[in-house]
């Protein structure tokens, strides 16, 4: 195959053409230079986050001259633990900010790509937990990989006082060995990650370690490759129909800048259709991954976003293999824990596809028969956190509608199987897989026809026989104005359809009704945790579907912004808190989605892609279907 890649010019010039361009290598080393000269870079502080704070709005939408540029650091100290959230101005070369965290209140900052090697290197030097070990028959230990598990939140004063980290242990005997597979279940370590030290060991059960391979690379498990899948070339002998100038993106009708941040990957700007503006601002800002077992590791929920990061940990992806097509491809530039900036090439794919049919149409009257393809520009990046492995994808179509697929993959979080076990999928011989659910949350800060947008829940149902429906077919929707802040925490009913209908207050199309976008929901299972367990206070967006609230840029994050071990209520239950109106205002949609993950022995050892996402569609956002123009493929297909 030829290399057909596209490559984005200025990626990483000094200073960015747009104010809502990822920060550049160059701009990370200045804010740091800035953070030094401050003094806030005493060895051994680490950047547990490092990024964009973007330009407000007001100021982006009147497109003002002379905007601050600033950067946004989460720092930590290895040795006390201090932790400073500060903001730099690149513009006035100052320290604009430096708040130091109250852990017991804020929460801590997220785990650090040194805390991996540390937290491997503190705990096989436990001599309690090598006791362990050695009593499940590993006396050497270097065939242990250890995996560090955010702690959470469950009331336990000894705990909560300190950073720290959980950590399950797998075995890997062999170089190429699939760890997963051989959990050493019943014992887990608790690890200070200031005092560096292991201060307590759990020890519950213990069962043999599963003991089948995994290895998906060795021919002994995979058997041999198949031999009858015929080549697939996607060609484009004119080149794609988008134009890519330097993080603006144009494909047809639609227009949009992409954005990229070490923690919620992947952000979209300013998303128009003909010139009209739909949404501000696109990302999915956090996911959490609770596990459903309730013995010795009832602690197990990653937040991936704001705990461990997800844009850090973005793969770089591979023309033929991870793409395929006329791609064009942006790079990201994330930090190290020291500020260091890293460019991952090619960690944005951006191509067109074909969708199948979009309409078509054999009249029997007329005799038309024609027949038009969808197509859609996809989106994607694809990020590799621990066990799992999630592709984030955005699809435009050419009817006006806008989807969100997220791709989850890679190997199953593991335990030995135990007999009368209700919460988990034996997937190998002795090898389980517990019940637990991927729940993501969107943030889609709607600007349908402008800022002046109000959200409407609509429902459908049949009527009962009456005076009216003498026949009791009558099927009539019930449309729900969501007026406050308060009252638009919703979940989904797939039993009546229900769908949420984003509405502009100051546009109208050709029949008098407000222009719109309809948010499709799967219907999926919210948060499973008991409302009154300690997950469900960190992870309150989970708690429903739908939520509104007025735009606030301090309102970045569903879960807050500092989740790693924060004790509950912030992020949405806290932004909702003022009641504020959102009818005709400037506001924000957030969607919670995702699949609740019922293991299937199919999935392993390594796990074909669940899909899970939404859609927006436009709902009298246009006059009429706006594909009439689109031709016939060329050459042989009738109706042109
Ligand atoms: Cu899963």
């Amino acid at each position: 195959m030829t290399d057909t890649a596209v490559r984005a010019g200025q990626t990483d010039s000094a200073h960015p053409a747009h104010p809502l361009d990822p920060a550049t290598a160059a701009e990370y080393l200045a804010g740091r230079d800035i953070m030094a000269a401050a003094g806030l870079l005493a060895e051994p502080v680490r950047f547990a986050y490092y990024g964009l704070e973007e330009a407000p709005k007001d100021e982006v939408l009147a497109d003002r001259k002379a905007m601050d540029r600033r950067l946004r650091a989460f720092l930590v100290n290895r040795d006390t633990g201090e932790s400073t959230d500060v903001v730099v101005s690149l513009t006035h070369a100052e320290v604009v900010s430096a708040r130091r965290l109250d852990p017991g209140k804020d929460g801590q900052m997220p785990i650090l790509e040194s805390d991996y090697a540390a937290v491997d290197e503190i705990t096989k030097a436990d001599p309690q937990w090598r006791a362990a070990m050695a009593r499940r028959g590993y006396q050497d230990v270097s065939q242990i990989r250890t995996c560090p598990i955010t702690a959470g939140m469950f009331g336990v004063a000894d705990d909560d006082r300190r950073r720290m980290v959980r950590v399950l242990a797998f075995v890997q005997a062999r170089e190429h060995d699939l760890a997963w597979a051989h959990p050493v279940d019943g014992v887990a370590a608790y690890v200070d990650l200031v005092e560096k030290k292991v201060f307590k060991v759990t020890d519950e059960f213990e069962l043999p370690v599963p003991a089948e391979s995994g290895d998906y690379d060795d021919e002994a498990v995979r058997g041999p490759h198949r031999t009858t899948l015929k080549p697939i070339e996607i060609t484009q002998p004119e080149g794609p129909s988008f134009t890519l100038d330097g993080h603006a993106l144009r494909w047809q009708d639609w227009s949009m800048r992409i954005g990229f941040d070490a923690r919620e990957g992947l952000s979209l700007h300013q998303v128009s259709v003909n010139g009209r503006p739909v949404l501000y601002r696109a990302s999915i800002p956090e996911m959490v991954v609770p596990y459903g077992d309730p013995k010795f590791r009832y602690w197990q929920a990653y937040f991936d976003t704001g705990e461990y990061l997800v844009g850090k940990f973005v793969n770089s992806l591979e023309l033929g293999c991870d793409c395929l097509g006329e791609i064009a491809y942006l790079d990201a530039t994330v930090t190290d824990d020291t500020g260091q900036p890293r460019t991952v090439p090619n960690a944005i794919c951006i191509h067109e596809e074909d969708f199948g049919i979009l309409w078509k149409h054999t009249d029997i009257f007329n005799g038309s028969a024609a027949s038009r393809r969808q197509r859609r520009l996809v989106v994607s990046y694809f990020t590799t956190v621990g066990n799992y492995d999630y592709g984030f994808y955005w699809y435009f179509y050419l009817d006006g509608t806008i989807e969100c697929e997220v791709k989850a993959t890679g190997v199953l979080f593991t335990s030995a199987q135990q007999s009368e076990h209700p919460y988990s999928t034996e997937v190998a011989p002795g090898l389980a897989a517990p019940f637990h659910q991927h729940l993501f949350s969107a943030r889609l800060d709607m600007t349908v026809d402008g800022l002046a947008n109000a959200v409407e829940e609509v429902d459908v149902s049949g009527l009962p026989i009456g005076p009216d429906n003498p026949y009791g077919n009558a099927i009539a929707q019930t449309v729900t104005r969501l007026t406050r802040e308060s009252q638009a925490g919703r979940r989904a009913d797939g039993s009546r359809g229900r769908t949420w209908r984003i509405v502009s207050t100051e546009r109208s199309n050709r029949f008098g009704r407000p222009t719109g976008y309809t948010l499709y929901p799967e219907s999926a299972p919210v948060l499973l945790a008991d409302p009154a367990s300690p997950l469900a206070k960190r992870a309150g967006f989970a708690a429903n579907h739908l939520w509104v609230t007025r735009y606030d840029p301090a309102h970045r994050w569903p879960a807050g912004d500092f989740v790693n071990q924060n004790p509950g209520g912030a992020g949405l239950p806290a932004f909702i808190a003022g009641d504020q109106d959102i009818d005709g205002a400037d506001i924000v949609v957030w969607h919670t989605f995702g699949p609740t993950h019922v293991p299937r022995p199919e999935d392993w050892p390594v796990m074909p892609v669940a899909r899970c996402g939404f859609v927006l569609k436009p709902t009298g956002f246009f006059d009429r279907n706006p594909t009439l123009d689109v031709p016939p493929p060329a050459g042989h297909c009738s109706g042109g």
